[in-house]
């Protein structure tokens, strides 16, 4: 076991049984054009963590540990679209229009894919999502079983949306849940500054939280 450092305390690592979840980091959400601008948000918000969530991965992959993907997305033909998401508030293109980077969050499009620079590589798993939460409508949790991963630290966009709401997946499904602060981010400031404090109130009632440099040294330790 190896601690990294982290709030409310130390997370207890045990890294034979560790993975990375990179949530989202897909160009809908981080590039002009995209789902994330086209509900009126400022992605560029997004594209600065690039570098932080870059380092994580590579970390990972270098001490041997398995890296995770999400991608938020559905179906051509919107059969797992429901109409209370695609129908919601009155963005100026709603998921699955035809929008300048391709249709908009529709699996195999140009930009629901993951940025180039944190691209997966072969024998990383990606997981398709058609919801907020990686675990719903998803085989995440039968992959985590099966290489007996019990401890998931996660990175990615947006903080108090997919993120937290797939660590409230996680933490319910027993497993401990450790949010990377540098490398998630939210189109709100505050949102992602709550989000951090409520992952970690009350002994860590989600999860703990912690910075890039002392997650790598942990796991390279
Ligand atoms: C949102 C996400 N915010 N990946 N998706 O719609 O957080």
């Amino acid at each position: 076991m190896v601690d990294i450092k982290a709030e409310p305390f130390a997370f207890p690592a045990r890294p034979k049984q560790l993975a990375l979840i990179v949530i989202d980091m897909q160009r809908d959400f981080a590039e002009p054009g995209g789902f994330g601008e086209s509900l009126g948000n400022d992605v560029s918000r997004i594209t600065k963590i690039v570098p932080d969530v870059k380092r994580l991965i590579q970390g990972f992959r270098k001490a041997g540990l398995p890296v995770i993907h999400t991608m938020e997305c559905h179906r051509p033909d919107l059969s797992d679209l429901p109409p209370a998401k695609r129908d919601r508030g009155n963005p100026l293109l709603r998921i699955g229009d035809e929008g300048p980077m391709g249709r908009i969050l529709i699996a195999g499009e140009p930009g629901t894919a993951i940025l180039p620079q944190l691209a997966p590589i072969d024998g990383e798993v990606v997981i398709e999502k058609p919801g907020k939460g990686a675990f719903y409508a998803t085989d995440l949790d039968d992959i985590l079983k099966r290489r007996t991963i019990t401890q998931l630290v996660f990175a990615g966009v947006t903080t108090e949306v997919c993120v937290q709401t797939t660590m409230r997946e996680a933490n319910d499904r027993g497993y401990e849940c450790l949010l990377a602060e540098e490398a998630t981010e939210s189109y709100f400031p505050e949102f992602k500054a709550a989000a951090i404090a409520m992952i970690r109130a009350q002994g860590a009632i989600v999860g703990w939280t912690a910075h890039v440099d002392d997650i790598l040294e942990a796991i390279h330790a």
